[in-house]
């Protein structure tokens, strides 16, 4: 069954330790040698497979951000270049945060960061953003400053949905493009999405897999469209650049929202209308 799933915390309280904004100190002097290890180990492998893959945006990230350094980045070094770069900052979470806190964060220039990183003996399965999700996945980009301004206008959309009832919609184009979207560079289709780029297994099989969709960017058919939180995606949607995706989104959703009332959702293996349970 497809279907979306929301993180849906909206009324859980931030855990001990963490301040009304879910975020925490990241303590960074508190990783083990084995969590470095880890991300080393994980670095390496995608660094690899991403190449021919990746967006160039996303190498030129790694690069200004000098992520290459051995171990888990430490985010007050971090945020020093991505601050000045383009005036974002990576701030510590402890998992995964309720919607409403997640798209404040993203809509002031804070990337929430998980806190954590995944153990030795899971390197391909992680239940929640670890932080090689999140820095290696979704940080470099935010150095590109037509992708900054991108998310953080998905950020104030997201609060917006989140106050009109639409954030099921909003939240499948944060799926498709920030999560799992592809592009095309130079009339070949490369990554962008952070849950593609911190996957071994998916780089591969998003470009080169004959078994899911690949359809191009459409935006009504992305807000109906349903994703699947647990397994490789059937369907990935294709910009043509990071400029043309933010000029989808510079009118605001809104007048989309209503012209989609009453309107079936998709179902991303076949694009096929779901029809609602009887
Ligand atoms: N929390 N830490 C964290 N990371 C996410 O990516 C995240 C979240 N909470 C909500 C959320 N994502 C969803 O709203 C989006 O994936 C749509
Ligand atoms: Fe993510």
């Amino acid at each position: 069954m497809t279907s979306d799933t929301h993180i849906g915390l909206d009324t859980a309280k931030p855990p001990l330790g963490a301040a009304a904004d879910w975020t925490i100190p990241q303590n960074w002097e508190r990783f083990t040698p084995v969590d470095h290890r880890v991300w080393d180990l994980l670095f390496a492998r995608q660094q690899e497979c991403l190449k021919g893959r990746a967006v160039k945006q996303f190498f030129e990230g790694l690069d200004l951000l000098k992520l290459s350094k051995p171990g888990i980045p430490d985010f007050d070094e971090l945020n020093e270049r991505l601050f000045a770069r383009t005036g974002w900052t990576v701030v510590s979470v402890p998992g995964l945060i309720p919607d409403e806190v997640f798209f404040e964060h993203l809509s002031h220039r804070r990337f929430p960061a998980g806190n954590f990183i995944r153990a030795a003996t899971s390197l391909d399965y992680l239940e929640e953003p670890d932080v090689f999700h999140d820095v290696f996945g979704h940080v470099p980009i935010l150095a590109d400053h037509v992708a900054a301004d991108f998310i953080q206008h998905l950020g104030a959309l997201g609060l917006e949905a989140h106050a009109n009832g639409t954030l099921q919609r909003l939240a499948r184009l944060y799926w498709y493009t920030i999560e799992f979207g592809l592009t095309m560079e130079a009339g070949q289709r490369r990554i962008y999405g952070a849950g593609i780029l911190s996957s071994f297994g998916e780089s591969v099989y998003s470009l080169e897999s004959d078994v899911p969709h690949r359809a191009r960017f459409d935006i009504n058919q992305v807000l109906r469209t349903r994703y699947r939180t647990d397994s490789f995606q059937p369907r990935y949607f294709v910009i043509d650049s990071f400029e043309a995706l933010l000029e989808t989104v510079s009118e605001g959703l809104d007048h989309l929202y209503e012209a989609l009332e009453g309107t079936e959702d998709l179902d991303p293996h076949t694009a096929d209308e779901v029809r609602k349970a009887a």
